[in-house]
């Protein structure tokens, strides 16, 4: 019986790698976030944090030095910064300039490294009141369900509380806007506080309205139908609100989270930008194949969600047409098939020209640390050479955690200015690295930061296009 079992999973695992290798799709014109230079920016980095719903004064637990070891040590350039909309308006009319003087000064030791900080309104199972993060005490209408507390037993995964009736009548109040329509109003004015401190601020890249929206019963859920009307008109509401403060910030928006987050396709309709100039939205899905996520070894079913994740999101990029940052993905090292997970997730994110937040920076659990400070396996795949900024318009890059080849090939645009800035991990390259470019001898060069393992290449602007290797030098 177990070598029957034990022979079905390798053949299951046989079928898995023909499922996915070579078979990612990248959408038909890949959308790329942009710098004040002009360049394609890869975002790289974590989420900060997960810790942060439970923290005293909704705080991450990093201090200025474990900034550094992520931005420089780690070398990514991308935070996913949680915020709470109880912390900015514990009660009603009420906004906590104190919370966002510490928000910002967590926010500035990240921007003053270089890392671009999005800034994520975070919540889990709506709010605090119904054991949940993200939305204040007074903001939590129960309507009917006020007396209809259920106990959910402990082993059961977090996110079955959504179907919890207090929960269900929390959001179904927030999204039915004319029945509450303070609780979206209100929201609303929370986001416009953060981005009046946050506007100036040229580190912070953007805003994601809503972490994993949830429509609140299960019937909208499981026929998507809430994308196409209350989250729609939610965003339709909320950007030109953000926009009357602020023109320029790149706004995240998530599809819902159930379903989506492993594969089913999404129906949310292109969003608008009511900005003056082109558009600058962002579609910022998250991925968690199912059962992965539950702590299962990777597996057919993971991987046959990850093929799916990557065909839907590819045909909702070509019609909405804007760029791609993955907001949350992430599990445990003690699951078996982690690490090949995490390569054929980050090869997929690649090839979509898709940057990514891993979920999250906490020790321990899913985190890049465990419990005593040391690295997890899983920070050798994290740290993976990438073009931070890409001069010019990018074709394809891919690393090859095997070979340790990496490659990056992008065509002249008018316009662009600075350097391509390319990650090289000193990890992946023990003896160093040699690069080669097909720009002619002498016409190309670089300049390499030892300490931050930032290469900066200037390329021919002669040459329509550019293929960069970079390759390892073995002993
Ligand atoms: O990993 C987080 C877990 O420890 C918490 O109990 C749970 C509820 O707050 O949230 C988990 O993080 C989730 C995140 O907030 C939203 N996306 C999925 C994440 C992993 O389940």
């Amino acid at each position: 019986m177990i070598k029957t079992t034990s022979n079905m999973l390798k053949i299951f695992s046989i079928v898995g790698f023909f499922a996915l290798s070579g078979c990612w799709q990248k959408p038909t014109s890949t959308q790329y976030i942009t710098d004040n230079q002009g360049r394609a920016l890869i975002l790289h980095g974590i989420n900060s944090s997960s810790s942060a719903k439970h923290s005293e004064g909704h705080l991450p637990w990093i201090t200025e030095a474990d900034v550094e070891q992520e931005a420089v040590e780690w070398g990514f350039n991308f935070v996913r910064f949680l915020i709470f909309w109880d912390g900015i308006e514990p009660e009603r009319g009420v906004f906590d300039e104190s919370y966002l003087d510490a928000v910002e000064e967590r926010v500035n030791w990240y921007t003053s490294r270089g890392v671009h900080v999005m800034l994520d309104m975070h919540q889990d199972v709506y709010g605090h009141k119904v054991d949940g993060n993200g939305a204040p005490e007074w903001a939590t209408e129960l309507s009917l369900m006020d007396n209809f507390a259920l106990t959910f037993p402990d082993d059961l995964p977090w996110w079955i509380s959504y179907i919890d009736p207090q929960v269900v009548a929390a959001f179904l109040n927030f999204w039915g806007y004319s029945n509450y329509q303070y609780l979206q109003d209100h929201y609303i004015q929370s986001w416009q506080k953060v981005a009046e401190r946050f506007k100036d601020n040229p580190g912070v890249i953007g805003y994601d309205m809503m972490n994993e929206p949830y429509p609140g019963d299960l019937l909208s859920a499981i026929t998507f139908t809430f994308e196409e009307t209350r989250l729609k008109d939610f965003y339709d509401r909320l950007i030109p609100a953000i926009r009357e403060i602020d023109n320029d910030k790149w706004i995240f928006y998530e599809p819902q989270s159930l379903g989506i987050n492993f594969g089913f396709a999404s129906k949310l309709p292109p969003i608008d930008d009511v900005r003056e100039g082109d558009k600058r939205l962002v579609y910022a899905p998250h991925s968690y194949p199912l059962t992965l996520h539950e702590g299962v070894p990777y597996n057919l079913t993971d991987k046959l969600n990850m093929r799916d994740w990557n065909r839907n999101r590819v045909k909702e990029l070509n019609s909405h047409k804007v760029p791609m940052i993955v907001g949350e993905f992430g599990g445990s090292d003690h699951v078996k098939g982690f690490r090949d997970y995490l390569n054929d997730t980050l090869n997929m994110f690649d090839m979509m020209g898709s940057g990514w937040a891993y979920w999250s920076n906490d020790p321990g659990g899913w985190g890049l640390l465990d419990e005593d400070r040391k690295e997890t396996p899983k920070v050798d795949h994290l740290v993976r050479p990438y073009p931070r900024a890409i001069a010019g318009q990018p074709i394809a890059f891919s690393f090859d955690f095997d070979t340790k080849i990496f490659s990056l090939e992008f065509a002249e645009k008018d316009g662009v200015i600075g350097p391509t800035e390319i990650h090289l991990p000193d990890r992946h390259y023990p003896n160093g690295w040699r690069i080669s470019s097909s720009d002619p001898q002498g016409r190309w060069s670089y300049d390499w930061d030892a300490h931050r393992q930032i290469l900066s290449l200037t390329s021919d602007p002669e040459m329509a296009t550019h293929f960069i290797t970079v390759s390892s030098i073995s002993e």
